[in-house]
């Protein structure tokens, strides 16, 4: 550490010791950064280029020490120096650059690639003010702006620039990179595109801005609300921006490398993370038309090159855009994009197939699935659903294109980072070959039987759980018991994820304690969610969950036994505390509509139990685990699906059918809600409920008061569910992301 010190004397001239945090903080930040670079990076002649509009990436101090090796060491340092690194750390800005799970995949992703040691970098844009901070106000979600740039932060500005031609102008950029550490390995880059006049001063009242003014707004925010054209417009603008500079920075360093073009798939492939990327297929094409390589043969050298993931079958979220967008914002395209699709007509006239639709919209995912070599989904169910439904009639023609590629995490922070008592506990029994192989997390299952390992489980999690306590009274001003059952849900919200039927669940309990029907332990149900701006009900849900948080918190009669606690600002950071403290594990989405899940593997890997539907990553976790490790309830995909179909789901009859369920459904609007929190919302969402429950909520309400009745009653046998614990935390290994990885390897980029 005497280079540290040496480098503190340097920039402050005086001890660690007599520094701020600020000042060691920074210190740090620099140290790391040479550190990084003096390893290098991994390079050769065929790479990986990971483009997506979100890399969550969260905070990156403690990650880059973990993966340097350095952590122990640097930790040490600090304390005999009176500084302690978890302070140090909490002066980090974490840059909010992504919405959830798509955002967050994305950096495991490239963790894994730098890990494993693959030629590789992620392209993306440098949003200077994120997706937005969230403020609870009046039990209301308010958006601020959440800046994250400061003077010295882990960007390095390189002297790459484009030039981007939209309609009437053009924008140049400039490329700033992140280094993203290996662990126990080289580097790779995160290179992010910004513009240079970026004026964060035009954002006022929370988070608007004049969406016209491209050439000062590009690189703001994250998806600027897009309920308006022009917001949408904007996307189209950010859209662009990032993947015309992706195309012009692969081209150069394939040329720098000896391509002649015409063996760009020597050099390059492109995983396109959803549809936001997709426009870099008709960039391409433009592009090597420049370089005097003409359409039909581009088009060919294109699809050799892009690979594209599919994160979602909501029909919503399948970008759509018309095609007279395009004209307004990039017509160099348009010509382009119509070609393409008339060589698809030509042979294939199915209006379902069509880039172009009889609408006059531009359908990403078919230009994406036509001119791409690879489609694949994020885990099992999801893709066998692609195939056999939503994506039918492609998997008819592009068999041999369909792929699975199951979801994973890095272990590298979601365990080793977030969770050190547990992990030096691991390796205690069983070495530390984990670690780089995480399927050896296995030989955890042999202990099974052993008293000692249960108890000393049980005894990490309620230290977790203490220490997640300091973190949610100072975020939430609740105090929380350890002692109590911690059930988490943290996730987007959003009205698939049905984070109101949680809510559903905890007015059953609420009413029953009422009754006088005590649990026999108090129970802490956590929240932590963003709503997208305007995205009303998911905001109404909001509502109803802080108005219930205040009424449990009021009333004596139920307040010793049960508490609601919705985090503000759920992010990577507050999701680092949290998981490592979690009993039950909430994956309650409509079956068939969460297309993986992520956060299901995290509490898995931590010990906590699923209690869940058959939805997305969950039916590979049960089928790890066993039944008697999982809880598992509500109607399956199929049966789901078909409800669609059919169109038969009709959420007014369950509730006229049933007193039960209109009591708590009828709760939310009843005298001691409306008088705590806005009649406005609470009925809006009551409306919605009754009139149209479009993720059938009440479906599975009843099934899902049994399972989690009797999920609180299993766990008062602690024995028993130490085991359920070790089991889950044993069968982990698969949703490691450096397998995941290693299939995309294997599969689609066969890199070295
Ligand atoms: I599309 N996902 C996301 O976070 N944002 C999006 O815009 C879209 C998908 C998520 C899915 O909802 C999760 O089920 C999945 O685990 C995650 O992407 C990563 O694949």
């Amino acid at each position: 550490m005497k280079a540290l010190e040496t480098m503190i004397q340097n920039m402050f001239h005086k001890d660690c010791a007599a520094c701020t945090d600020q000042e060691v903080y920074e210190a740090l930040l620099t140290y790391t950064k040479e550190q990084l670079a003096a390893k290098g990076y991994h390079d050769g002649k065929k790479k990986i280029y990971y483009i997506s509009a979100e890399f969550l990436i969260g905070k990156l101090l403690s990650n880059n020490l973990i993966n340097l090796g350095i952590y122990d060491e640097v930790a040490e340092f600090l304390k005999k120096n009176g500084k302690s690194l978890a302070e140090i750390e909490s002066v980090e800005p974490e840059p909010s650059l992504g919405n959830g799970g798509l955002g967050r995949l994305a950096a495991c992703f490239l963790d894994s690639i730098a890990t494993l040691g693959l030629p590789g970098e992620g392209i993306g844009l440098n949003y200077h003010l994120g997706l937005f901070k969230q403020v609870f106000e009046d039990n209301l979600q308010h958006e601020v702006p959440n800046p994250w740039i400061t003077p010295d932060s882990w960007l390095t500005a390189t002297d790459v620039t484009y030039m981007v031609p939209f309609r009437g102008f053009s924008l140049k950029s400039t490329m700033y990179s992140i280094d993203v550490a290996g662990y126990e390995n080289k580097a790779i880059h995160l290179n992010l595109f910004d513009i240079d006049l970026a004026d964060e001063s035009m954002v006022h009242d929370g988070i608007t801005f004049n969406k016209k003014d491209i050439l000062h707004n590009l690189t703001l925010f994250l998806y600027p609300d897009d309920s308006d054209e022009d917001g949408r417009k904007l996307r189209v603008y950010q859209q662009y921006f990032m993947v015309s500079n992706a195309a012009q920075l692969i081209l150069d360093e394939a040329v720098s490398k000896g391509s002649n073009l015409h063996d760009l798939a020597d050099y390059a492939v492109v995983q396109i993370n959803d549809t936001h990327p997709s426009m870099i297929i008709p960039e391409f094409i433009r592009l090597l038309g420049e370089r005097g390589i003409d359409f039909d043969e581009a088009a060919e050298i294109v699809s050799h090159v892009c690979a594209y993931t599919n994160h979602t079958i909501l029909a919503e979220a399948l970008e759509k855009w018309p095609i007279h967008y395009l004209e307004d914002i990039v017509p160099q395209l348009v010509p382009i994009i119509r070609k393409l699709d008339e060589k698809v007509k030509a042979k294939y006239p199915a209006e379902n197939l069509a880039i172009i639709d009889s609408n006059n919209l531009v359908h990403m995912a078919h230009m994406d699935i036509h001119y791409g070599f690879s489609i694949n989904g994020v885990a099992a169910l999801h893709t066998e659903i692609l195939k056999n439904s939503e994506l039918h009639q492609f998997y008819e023609i592009y068999p041999e294109k369909f792929n699975n590629k199951t979801n994973g995490i890095t272990f590298r922070r979601w365990l080793m980072y977030c969770n050190q008592p547990l992990t030096k506990f691991i390796s205690s029994l069983i070495g530390e070959g984990y670690k780089k192989d995480a399927d050896e997390l296995k030989k955890l299952l042999a202990y099974k039987d052993d008293q000692k390992v249960l108890d000393q489980l049980l005894e990490i999690k309620t230290n977790a759980k203490k220490i997640c306590k300091d973190f949610v009274l100072e975020n939430t001003g609740i105090e929380i018991d350890e002692n109590s059952v911690f059930d988490i849900q943290i996730k987007r919200l959003h009205e698939y994820k049905r984070q109101q039927l949680n809510a559903l669940y905890i007015i059953y309990k609420y009413l029953e304690i009422k009754d006088g029907k005590k649990p026999e332990r108090p129970i802490t149900f956590i929240f932590g969610a963003k709503a997208a701006p305007a995205y009303y009900i998911a905001k109404d849900i909001i509502h109803l969950l802080l108005t219930l948080e205040t009424l449990i918190q009021n009333d004596p009669d139920v307040a010793p036994y049960m508490k609601l606690v919705m985090v503000e600002n759920y992010n990577v950071s507050a999701a680092e505390k949290l998981i490592p403290a979690c009993d039950i594990s909430e994956q309650i989405s409509l079956a068939s509509k969460e297309a993986s899940g992520t956060g299901n593997m995290k509490f898995m890997l931590n010990g906590a139990i699923t209690l869940g539907t058959m939805d997305g990553a969950n039916v590979e976790i049960s089928d790890l685990v066993g039944k008697d490790n999982i809880y598992i309830f509500g109607e399956s995909s199929d049966e789901i699906i078909k409800h669609y179909e059919k169109m038969d789901y009709n959420s007014r009859a369950i509730y006229e059918g049933d007193a039960d369920i209109k009591k708590y459904v009828d709760f939310i609007v009843s005298e001691p809600m409306l008088k705590l929190g806005k009649e406005e919302h609470l009925r809006n969402f009551y409306n919605e409920l009754l009139n149209k429950d479009w993720f059938m909520t009440l479906l599975d309400l009843k099934d899902y008061i049994k399972v989690k009745d009797q999920v609180f009653a299993d766990y008062e046998d602690r024995n028993s569910w130490a085991k359920k614990m070790l089991v889950n935390i044993g069968e982990a290994g698969f949703f490691s992301s450096d397998r995941t990885i290693e299939q995309y390897n294997k599969d689609i980029w066969h890199l070295n």
